[in-house]
């Protein structure tokens, strides 16, 4: 397969005004008539020929302007359609042959179940008709279908409706028109015997649109959490970025055999089943948040990603780095700003800079690609959020408004880039960002060092600071980036109020206390004057920067960030410092064969916050929950983890810390409990965030605590108490303990899908030697179907993610098990097999493994018939 890069970048020779688009679905097959206003594009001089992206298609037959043309006047490949000599303008009909039952690979138009539907993100439309699939031909698409009325009563597309009449032979026709011009990607047709909820929302102009939320009828009454998402959102884009909906109608369609997690198609959003649906039984507290995100998302994108698109795929950021900012924001808004942080912070540090240094990394707009789908990446979307959020933070939260109305205005209808976005910033702060854009075209995580001195005479403190940035692949050396440093200083009494060398006192304001330094240099000195006391430096508040910090803490230091800093997120950042600090000394001890000795001051630190009852209780447990095992590996430098000793060391503390903090762990358990029916809002999902926290550390420190997870169990009445609880039994107990009840939880939940996913996570996450032949049984169960991307990830794709020392045997057999999930995969659903291979990629990581996963990798690049997804990964890994 090839490289496609951005340098070759050139505009369409053609445009499609409009595109009339005919589907005639049956259960044998779908034919596509599609008719092309064609028109040469003016910049085009000479007379290009076109060539029409088409996979996986049986063509018929093709006209222009109605003369049918002889085979000769056009030739066909397995991936183009190229006609010569095309007049100026003309009528291109084409008529395709496709096979939706049979379309394993869930994009294009293919079938869920019973149910038709469409995903064409990124390059999925070409696999419906011969077309200019690229972001940046944009049209105005008509729509007619024709199906069975019977299996199908409810036929969607794009837009609005505007025929729906029964034809002479009894099928049903439908005409949707959407009259906003859109790129094929955008396009969606869903046709299928579905029930809807309906609500509706007036804009603040005054338009009332209509909101339908399409399930199976079994699933109706799960929709109420995602049309309220739906109502927040569409007031949250009016009030914070002064974007309207444009439509009288918004759909949104749930189905169960998805790729990912939502698709964003004009007025016709796709769902995952999973991010959709809602029920205490089938959610859990987590789950009820990323359903509102999503929706929120989704629904963002509407003008981020839609009104203004992108011009090609590199460009994929502009849309999804901005989207995942702006659901970001809304759900720090409706719910804990600091949680939300420190939820998003954790992702990105385990997984975006570990993909940073990896085989893969790339910037946030990629400069080469062979497959686009491996590039929707936490690169593009995390990672790409962030820097928005320090343009954020650079401009002000009014210029950035500025910004984005500019962006939006400037930009309705086009498909453009990352530099429109960042010259629509400036253009409206003033502020230059010309160094700034460093972040959108060098890979790699920065790290940020920090060394300070004080000096007493003169009441001065330095910071010096320095950032580098490690070679990634294809970039050796980088250039300094542009990094916000937000920050304050702890004294004894509170935060110190800043002024810097140089700067007037009258400068100051009320609130000098916390201050933005811009590092934009290899070294940089930053001197305060009129400091008292030796602070504690408070750095890198609310994760200003998405950089690596390295600053030589004390632990009394940290403990004090902890437990008075202003800011949320370096208290909980503090806390995972010390922890994994405590962790590491752990780790030494075990490896010299010595018993663990956890450090007084954790336990101190810990029984602090758990008698702290003035905090918010989600917080609390963020605190109090350890670095992950994945977080941890991803500290250690190349070669070096070892997943076995990060495991028992880990594990090791936590028991430590139950038992330390045992009447107070059980005191707030109790305290917690509460005989409300279960409902999914903020303080509730902190109080059982809270409770299962301490469960958990109770069990860890002894089985005797098994009881109350039995009793909880029993008790639950909810998904999220009821999975905590079974965990304890499944991580802490023996098989006497979690056989049953794994058991009956299948007998109570077969029938919810969704429900049935969290219990094929949990066995493939438990600790004990067994899981793998585990994981191998209930490949072959009947909850387990390898065509359903939610159930290969939730089974395979958590024992190699979140099970890393059974993942990573010795004797290779995770990996042996990874690869002939992914072999299988590769030939019907190739998108998902390179996403289930990501784990393999992160072989020099790890300690005495990296042979065995490269070995997998070896036997998955010499398969005959690899696809581009796969290939991408494993040659980039292997070379
Ligand atoms: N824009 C979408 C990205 C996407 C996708 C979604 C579902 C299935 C396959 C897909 N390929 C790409 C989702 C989003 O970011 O909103
Ligand atoms: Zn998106």
């Amino acid at each position: 397969p090839g490289t496609i890069y951005l340098k070759d970048y050139s505009a369409p020779a053609f445009l499609i005004n409009r595109t009339e688009l005919h589907f005639e679905l049956g259960e044998e097959h779908t034919i596509v008539h599609s008719r092309l206003h064609l028109l040469r594009s003016p910049e085009h001089a000479g007379e290009p020929p076109l060539v029409l992206q088409g996979q996986e298609l049986e063509l018929l037959e093709v006209a222009i302007d109605r003369d049918v043309l002889v085979e000769d006047a056009y030739s066909v490949d397995e991936d183009t359609l190229v006609i010569d000599k095309l007049p100026e303008q003309c009528v291109l009909s084409v008529k395709t042959r496709i096979r939706p039952q049979d379309n394993s690979s869930l994009e294009g138009l293919y079938k869920s179940h019973t149910m038709f539907c469409t995903q064409c993100e990124a390059e999925g439309f070409r696999k419906i008709t011969y077309y200019l699939d690229r972001p940046d031909v944009m049209s105005v698409f008509t729509v007619t279908i024709t199906a069975d009325p019977v299996r199908y009563p409810v036929l969607l597309s794009n837009g609005n409706l505007l025929e729906d009449r029964t034809l002479d032979d009894g099928r049903r026709q439908v005409l949707w028109h959407d009259p906003f011009p859109k790129p094929c990607y955008l396009f969606a047709l869903v046709a299928g015997d579905l029930e809807c909820v309906e609500d509706q929302f007036t804009t603040a102009s005054g338009r009332e649109v209509c909101l339908r939320l399409y399930v199976e009828a079994k699933d109706l009454g799960k929709c109420e959490h995602a049309m309220g998402s739906l109502q927040r959102s569409m007031r949250w884009d009016e009030e914070v970025y002064g974007r309207m909906y444009d439509l009288d109608i918004f759909n949104i369609v749930a189905v169960d055999d998805f790729n990912m997690g939502a698709m964003e198609n004009k007025s016709l959003n796709i769902f995952n089943t999973s991010c959709v649906l809602c029920d205490p039984n089938i959610t859990t507290d987590r789950g009820y948040q990323r359903v509102e995100a999503i929706v929120a998302h989704e629904y963002f994108h509407n003008w981020s990603g839609n009104r203004v698109t992108c011009r090609d795929w590199f460009q994929l950021s502009l849309k999804e780095g901005f989207t995942v900012f702006r659901d970001a924001e809304f759900s720090a808004d409706v719910g804990s700003r600091t949680v939300k942080r420190v939820e998003d912070v954790t992702l990105l540090r385990t997984a975006q800079f570990a993909e940073d240094a990896g085989p893969m990394a790339h910037p946030v707009r990629p400069e080469a690609y062979i497959e686009i789908n491996n590039f929707y990446t936490l690169t593009v979307y995390e990672k790409g959020a962030e820097v928005v959020r320090m343009i954020h933070t650079l401009l002000g939260a009014e210029d950035f408004r500025r910004g984005s109305d500019l962006y939006f205005q400037r930009h309705d209808g086009q498909a453009v880039t990352c530099e429109d976005f960042v010259r629509a910033m400036e253009d409206a702060s003033g502020v230059d960002l010309g160094q700034f854009r460093r972040w959108y075209s060098q890979a790699g995580t920065p790290l940020l060092r920090v060394r300070d001195s004080y000096d007493e005479d003169a009441q001065t403190y330095v910071l010096e600071v320095s950032q580098s940035c490690p070679p990634t692949p294809g970039q050796p050396g980088k250039q300094p980036f542009v990094i916000p440093l937000a920050m304050g200083l702890l004294g004894d009494a509170g935060n110190l109020p800043l002024r810097l060398a140089g700067e007037e006192p009258d400068a100051e304001t009320a609130d000098n206390t916390h201050r933005v330094l811009v590092v934009d240099q290899a070294q940089q000195r930053f001197e305060f004057v009129g400091v008292g006391e030796r602070p504690v430096p408070s750095l890198l508040r609310g994760f200003s920067a998405p950089v690596r910090l390295d600053y030589p803490f004390s632990r009394v230091a940290l403990c004090q960030l902890m437990s008075r800093d202003d800011d949320g997120f370096v208290r909980w950042d503090s806390a995972q410092a010390l922890a994994t600090q405590v962790i590491g000394d752990v780790q030494a001890q075990l490896a010299a064969g010595e018993a663990p000795q956890v450090d007084a001051l954790l336990l101190e630190a810990c029984a602090s916050l758990l008698e702290d009852e003035s905090l918010e209780h989600a917080m609390v447990a963020e605190m109090l929950t350890l670095p992950g095992e994945n977080y941890l590996a991803e500290l250690c430098e190349e070669g070096v983890a070892d997943v076995d000793l990060i495991h028992a060391a880990r594990a090791a503390v936590q028991a430590a810390l139950g038992v330390g903090c045992r009447e107070l762990l059980l005191r707030r358990y109790q305290a917690l409990s509460s005989a409300r029916p279960y409902v999914a809002e903020g303080d509730e999902i902190g109080r059982r965030a809270l409770r299962n926290l301490c469960l958990d550390y109770l069990a860890c420190a002894d089985a005797a605590h098994l009881d109350m997870a039995r009793a909880q169990y029993q008790a639950a009445d909810n998904l999220t108490e009821r999975l905590a609880a079974l965990r304890c039994l499944a991580c802490y107990g023996g098989e006497g303990d979690w056989a049953a009840p794994l058991q009956a939880f299948y007998e109570d939940w077969q029938d919810e899908t969704l429900a049935i996913n969290h219990w094929l996570t949990l066995q493939a996450t438990m600790p004990d030697a067994g899981v793998l032949d585990r994981v191998r049984t209930l490949m072959a169960h009947p909850a387990f179907d390898l065509r359903n991307p939610n159930k290969v990830r939730a089974l395979v794709g958590a024992f190699a993610g979140q099970n890393p020392v059974h993942f990573h045997r010795e004797d290779g057999a995770g990996y042996a098990l990874l690869g002939e999930v992914v072999e299988k995969l590769n030939a019907s659903n190739p998108q998902i097999a390179a996403r289930l291979l990501t784990p393999l990629t992160r072989w020099r990581r790890y300690r005495g493994r990296g042979e065995a996963m490269c070995a997998e990798l070896e036997r998955l690049a010499a398969l005959p018939g690899l696809s581009p997804d796969v290939y991408e990964l494993v040659s980039k890994s292997l070379s």
